[in-house]
């Protein structure tokens, strides 16, 4: 397979006069072909997304964290194909105090709920197409070993004291809260009960002899890893959040609690009386699926990253990273994070009753419709409102209008006769602008667009590395409109295969069109890809002809021979994305309400 980077395509050596570097911005040709800088660093790249609890069924908010995860290692995956450069985990937080009293008021043994629940997560995720390569749950025996070997490492090193712990704990964030961010709230008797101020959870106060971690010294250290690596917290904005908390001090941390109060847990090795706080067990997660603690887990650790959503960010930048330094290991290598989805302007809740359920979406928008619609508009900076005309709206104009419609309008019959991927013409298209002759039919707008999908790749590999997939996938939708303003200047339904003046044009509008189509398609896998999977087999691209690290875009306008000219289309195979009706019954029923 011929190798053309978009780099050498843009690049091209011995050409005088305007070439398409004068259409680009110099930083699109300092990194290399995609996948190099991969490939260069040999490494490795574990994926994470939160474990969830399983105190109530997965909704949107838990589908929306494992896409993302999903996504950055689809897209990874395009970059470094070895199967044995990528591993991907999620799974179930299944311990502690907030799964014992779930099950306990739905009057179900803890491990009932813990299976009943697992399973529901397990299913949502086959089912959109999560690509995870591990599955945990926290009450695997693997994972007793490896939290078990974490605390032995801990205490040997001298940071773990047993001490008398008092404060305000929150079952429902499983976290002890200062009094500062505790508040009274009514209840519906008229009497004052203590709530979380930020989550208006219950909180109630607890005083016990427990195993303490001293957090405290880990100050400094997770200050100079921060500063000394600006990008390790991404976006920036959470990153800057983190130093703003370790500008104060550091209390030492509970990490136990009495076996008499928490059962449901993994008991403290050598002191039964005492079950490991749910956090440190929970976090052990990330070891237990690379196989700590025997030493294969090393090829794996610290190339990690974790995905995971803002509420669990002190969790993940602090307390995780102060516990690996304590046993002698690295933080992670990225912590990515996202805010919330809300529902009509509130927050998801059970008691609200707004809930909304990701199965039920998957079956009206399809797989690949959630999936793009979710990781579209769902912006890592800030909360983001779902409703569903918003989904309609946004499916129905980029997905089935105008990359449907682009696609339908370059291999119909009628236009494409043959049903091939028709020949470029140098002549019609040449490769420096501004040129005038007879046969020359390419304006400037023309020499933009191919300018603009040439560095495309490149634009979204820079996006998913800054963690803002919504971006790289505006930047995708943006070319498809340039695209398809391309097919409508030049109105290819009114040229005629039969007029030798008009065919070498006619043919060169629809190979453009399908080169494009072609880029978009294979970065459209990591999102959609069942969706791309159709474009891509309807243009006659092969499996082995995906990946990002051979993507050539147009190699027939720098004088490269196309491997796709002449090639047969695939089969058609109906519609690329129905437009989702307007009119269906649940539509008009969630307008009414
Ligand atoms: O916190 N919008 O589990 P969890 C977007 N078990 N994402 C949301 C969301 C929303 N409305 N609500 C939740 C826990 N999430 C712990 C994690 S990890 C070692 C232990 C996402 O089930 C978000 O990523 O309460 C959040 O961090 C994750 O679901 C887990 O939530």
């Amino acid at each position: 397979m011929l190798r053309i980077s978009v780099l050498r395509l843009l690049g091209r050596p011995g050409t005088s006069g305007v070439s398409l570097l004068e259409y680009s911005s110099p930083r699109h040709y300092s990194s290399g072909p995609l996948g190099a800088r991969d490939d260069a660093r040999g490494a490795r790249a574990f994926f994470t997304t939160p474990i969830f609890y399983v105190n109530a069924a997965p909704h949107i908010g838990h589908l929306y964290s494992a896409l993302l995860a999903d996504a950055l290692c689809r897209h990874r995956r395009l970059r470094v194909p070895s199967a044995a450069a990528t591993r991907f985990s999620t799974g179930t937080d299944e311990h502690g105090l907030k799964i014992q009293q779930a099950a306990a008021a739905a009057g179900l043994a803890p491990t009932e709920l813990c299976d009943r629940v697992s399973a529901q997560f397990q299913q949502l995720f086959r089912e959109a197409g999560i690509s995870s390569t591990d599955f945990i749950r926290t009450t695997e025996a693997r994972h007793r070993i490896a939290v078990q070997h974490f605390w032995g490492l801990l205490k040997a090193r001298g940071l773990l004291y047993k001490g008398l712990y008092e404060g305000w704990y929150c079952a429902s964030e499983e976290c002890f809260l200062p009094e500062a961010k505790v508040t009274r709230q009514s209840g519906s008797s008229g009497d004052s009960c203590p709530v979380s101020l930020e989550s208006g959870h219950p909180v109630s106060w607890t005083k016990e002899e427990n195993y303490i971690f001293r957090l405290s010294q880990f100050r400094e250290p997770l200050q100079r890893w921060l500063r000394g690596d600006p990008q390790a917290i991404t976006p920036e904005p959470f990153h800057r959040a983190v130093l703003e908390w370790l500008e104060e001090e550091l209390p030492d941390l509970s990490v136990s609690r009495k076996s008499s109060h928490l059962h449901w847990g993994i008991p403290v090795p050598g002191d039964d009386s005492q079950t490991i706080y749910v956090w440190l067990d929970a976090l052990v997660n990330y070891l237990t699926v690379i196989g700590y603690p025997n030493a294969e887990f090393k090829s794996w650790w610290p190339s990690t990253s974790h995905i995971i959503g803002k509420d669990i960010l002190k969790f993940h930048a602090i307390y995780w990273p102060a516990l690996l330094l304590g046993a002698g290991m690295s933080p992670p290598h990225r912590i990515y994070v996202h805010s919330h989805w809300t529902v009509c302007g509130q927050k998801m809740s059970k008691s609200l009753g707004n809930v909304v359920d990701p199965r039920t979406c998957l079956d009206r928008y399809t797989v690949d419709g959630f999936r793009y619609f979710l990781l579209r508009q769902g912006v890592p900076n800030w909360d983001c409102d779902y409703y569903d005309e918003k989904v309609v709206k946004l499916l129905d104009s980029e997905l089935a209008d105008a990359l449907g419609g682009l696609l339908n309008r370059c291999t119909a019959k009628r236009i494409n006769p043959s049903g091939t991927y028709p020949v470029f013409c140098t002549t019609c298209f040449p490769s420096e602008p501004g040129l005038v002759g007879p046969s020359v039919r390419a304006q400037a707008e023309d020499y933009a667009l191919v300018n603009a999908v040439a560095t495309l790749p490149r634009q979204v590999a820079d996006h998913y590395d800054n963690f803002q997939i919504y971006k790289a996938l505006e930047a995708v939708s943006s070319c498809v409109r340039q695209t398809n303003g391309f097919v409508q200047r030049h109105a290819p339904w009114k040229l005629n295969w039969e007029s030798p003046v008009d065919a070498p044009w006619l043919g060169t509008v629809l190979h453009v069109a399908l080169e494009c189509l072609r880029v978009f398609g294979t970065l459209l896998q990591p999102v959609t890809p069942n969706l791309a999977d159709k474009l891509l087999s309807r243009l006659g691209v092969s499996a082995t002809e995906r990946g990002l690290g051979e993507l050539c875009f147009l190699p027939r306008f720098c004088g490269h021979p196309c491997p796709f000219e002449g090639r047969r289309l695939g089969p058609e195979t109906g519609l690329l994305f129905p437009r989702l009706d307007q009119s269906r019954a649940w539509l008009v029923k969630a307008h009414r309400t």
